[in-house]
């Protein structure tokens, strides 16, 4: 295998070092000296020329027996895999699970018996419908998949930012996707979900109404991956050395606080930087600011599931945190990046049916059909069942078994034997006492194709989102599925949905309606059974209720024009550090401004490459003069309009007043513009900032 220290991939390094040689068509060739190492072959032969290929002549044709071309050439025509036929646009990252406490009494699984052990983790997050190379903001459920290297093998958590799903029995998932993906016609619409096959599919779903809640919340639109919460979304067991079972639910809670954007926002910032989520998660391991998540169970016993309102083996229900209140048990730390994202990220393969001794299945439907689709799915992926020989996936704890050959074998068993039982004393041999004890739960029954009578309430936990969301985040719902909805061509797919939605909440179901020009009101869809009014509302399910205590992880862009004031910048800069928030730089052109002190203000994007949707707060910090030159630019005004309309904390110098006035927003409006020239005033700004958003602004400006 090809060796190359991370030294020689620094191109400008190799660039100063080598020399540069002129060949007689004027192209360059970079000729390796001193101790550069030699460019290859796959095989390992040198080679003299990468620029040209072997010809007859000058101008003559190219000859077959050119060995390199023709490697490098079929290489390169071979190199792309298939994509994930869901989930397929993802980013990962490395890092470790540290347990608080011994869990014993509940798992024997040996991730859990000691406290402070460390499991190194590989994580991976991803949206659902669109493609590798769609962008980040899509309106979409976002995966949120953890790899455990565990001494007693892989368990993978493949869970998803939203603790329920659209269906309940995994015959449909084939269904739900073919419906949000591109229309198979015409191709589009990439990575979105409004459009009338989707809403076709759903309107004739009920099941998925509790989903659809929050994939039209903002849950399906997130700040960050570092500020989504995941689920594991299925009850699993935890099964104990005496071989007790409990139910558990798997919670994980970001250490940050949830944020997400505003669907205005999103739009933009899919322009403005398709790679938002990615560059985010990037930028924060490598400056060092580790992004970190609680893991929290829900456990339970049979009694609880039999009391519990709803079956807990149906996926399409949540055990709401006030019923049944999520204990921590450890922490996860993402703090490295991988080396290459194809070798990782994207043959990282995850699958729900890695699971270690001591944690195990329940019956709900769904899992037990993704048990099935998981390591199907990396064969035509991986193109070999040797895909567990890729570095990624391999455990890391000692392993041994008998299988062999295949396509891409990396090993095989050594010696003579490969079997078992065998008489030569060597190899592997099972254990009663170590290996995997599936849980025996007593099973009986006519084999049946049935749907459960008790998965039948379709409504009730709907509503119970919806009512236990902020003014806002309802509000934003209601724009959402008006949105969606306005972008169905056939009018029966929008009445049918405002029926659904009419059994959810009526003042959901007519908002939605009016704002469609649906005057009749369509009689509520037939339930299956009667939605239920008495479900509590539970704060634990808006984000805005549970958002962060610092502005810590999160950016400022701050606009700066000629003549600004380089220490008020500088103290802005220092106190939003403090914080653990950063700072980043906006100039009317590339490289900074002179400040009015001489100084020079180094700036990290041009104008028009540093909208205000990439940041979490904006600052102005200009010279009168500066503004009125910015506000005569479309891309200024709009960096001052669009912070406004997203109800972001804007901090100003009095010197920014013009480009303010210009951009059509008056900062004594609210209390979300915060002047920076008087002495406390920088403070007073920071603390505004940990509220994230100015939410009363919202209905003031009408996104
Ligand atoms: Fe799935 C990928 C999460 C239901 C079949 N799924 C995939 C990934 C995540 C989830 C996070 C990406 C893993 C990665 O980053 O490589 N899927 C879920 C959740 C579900 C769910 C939380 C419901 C609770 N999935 C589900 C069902 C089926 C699948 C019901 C099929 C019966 N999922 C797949 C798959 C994928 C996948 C086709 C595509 C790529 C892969 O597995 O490795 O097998």
């Amino acid at each position: 295998m090809a060796k190359r220290s991370r030294q020689s991939t620094d191109r400008s390094a190799t660039i100063h070092d080598q020399k540069l040689v002129r060949g007689n068509g004027g192209e360059l060739h970079q000729i390796a000296g001193g101790d550069t190492e030699v460019l290859t072959t796959a095989q390992g032969g040198p080679v003299a020329d990468d620029q040209n290929t072997l010809k007859v002549g000058q101008r003559g044709p190219t000859l077959i027996e050119d060995f390199h071309f023709r490697e490098k050439i079929f290489h390169f025509d071979h190199e792309r895999i298939p994509e994930r036929v869901v989930h397929a646009r993802g980013y990962g990252a490395h890092g470790f699970f540290e347990t608080y406490e011994s869990l014993a009494a509940y798992t024997r699984a040996d991730i859990f018996q000691r406290a402070g052990e460390r499991t190194p983790v590989f994580v991976r997050f991803s949206t659902v419908a669109g493609s590798k190379g769609s962008f980040d903001l899509a309106r979409d459920v976002r995966g949120f998949a953890v790899k455990f290297y565990t001494k007693e093998g892989n368990w993978d958590l493949v869970g998803n930012n939203i603790p329920v799903f659209f269906i309940q029995d995994a015959i449909k998932f084939p269904d739900v996707i073919h419906s949000v993906k591109p229309e198979p016609d015409r191709a589009f619409p990439q990575a979105q979900s409004a459009h009338d096959n989707f809403w076709d599919f759903i309107s004739l779903t009920p099941e998925s109404m509790h989903m659809v809640m929050w994939v039209m919340s903002d849950r399906a639109i997130p700040r960050s991956f570092r500020f989504m919460q995941g689920f594991g979304v299925h009850t699993f067991r935890l099964v104990n050395a005496k071989n007790e079972s409990t139910f558990v639910k798997f919670i994980w809670k970001p250490k940050l606080g949830m944020q997400s954007v505003v669907w205005n926002e999103a739009v933009k910032i899919n322009g403005a930087d398709p790679d938002f989520h990615r560059r985010d998660l990037w930028n924060a391991i490598s400056s060092g600011d580790f992004p970190e998540w609680e893991l929290n169970l829900q456990l339970f016993d049979q009694d609880f599931a039999d009391s519990f309102d709803f079956d807990v083996l149906d996926p399409t229900k949540l055990i709401p945190e006030e019923v049944l209140p999520p204990v921590p048990v450890g922490r996860l730390v993402l703090d490295r990046m991988p080396d290459n994202f194809f070798a990782e990220t994207e043959q990282v393969a995850f699958m729900t049916q890695n699971v270690p001794p001591g944690i195990d299945f329940s019956n709900d439907p769904l899992l037990q059909g993704r048990n099935f689709s998981y390591l199907d799915t990396q064969l035509k992926r991986l193109g070999s069942p040797n895909f567990t020989h890729i570095p990624i996936n391999a455990p890391k704890c000692p392993f041994h078994h008998f299988q062999q050959d295949g396509h891409m074998a990396m090993r095989n068993p050594v010696g003579r034997v490969n079997y078992q039982p065998n008489s030569w004393g060597d190899g592997p041999r099972e254990s009663p006492v170590k290996g995997f004890p599936t849980f025996a739960n007593p099973e009986e029954g006519q084999k049946v194709r049935l749907r459960p009578e008790s998965f039948a309430d379709h409504y009730s936990q709907a509503r119970q989102f919806f009512i236990s969301q902020t003014a806002t985040e309802q509000r934003h719902i209601v724009m959402a599925l008006t949105f969606e909805l306005s972008k169905c061509e056939n009018p029966v797919i929008r009445e049918r949905m405002i029926a659904h939605l009419l059994n959810i909440d009526e003042t959901l179901g007519s908002a939605v309606a009016d704002k469609l020009g649906i005057t009749k009101l369509p009689k509520p869809a037939d339930a299956a059974v009667p939605p239920r009014d008495d479900l509590l509302p539970s704060p634990a399910l808006s984000i805005i209720e549970n958002g962060p205590e610092s502005f810590a992880g999160r950016k400022v862009g701050v606009l700066v024009s000629p003549g600004a004031d380089a220490a008020l910048l500088k103290r802005l800069q220092s106190a939003i550090e403090k914080e653990g928030a950063v700072m980043e730089v906006v100039a009317p052109k590339v490289g900074g401004v002179e400040a009015a002190d001489g100084s020079w203000i180094e700036a990290k994007h041009m104008i028009d490459g540093g909208p205000s949707v990439l940041f979490d707060a904006v600052g102005l910090i200009l010279s009168e003069e500066g503004a009125e030159r910015l506000a005569g630019e479309a891309a200024a005004r709009d960096f001052v309009a669009d912070a406004f309309a997203h109800c972001k904390f804007i901090g100003f110098s009095d010197g920014a007043l013009p480009l303010l006035e210009r951009a059509g927003v008056d900062p004594k409006v609210d209390e979300g513009f915060i002047g920076l020239d008087s002495p406390k005033s920088v403070a007073k700004f920071i603390e505004s900032c940990r509220r994230l958003r100015l939410w009363s602004r919202e209905m003031a400006v009408q996104l």
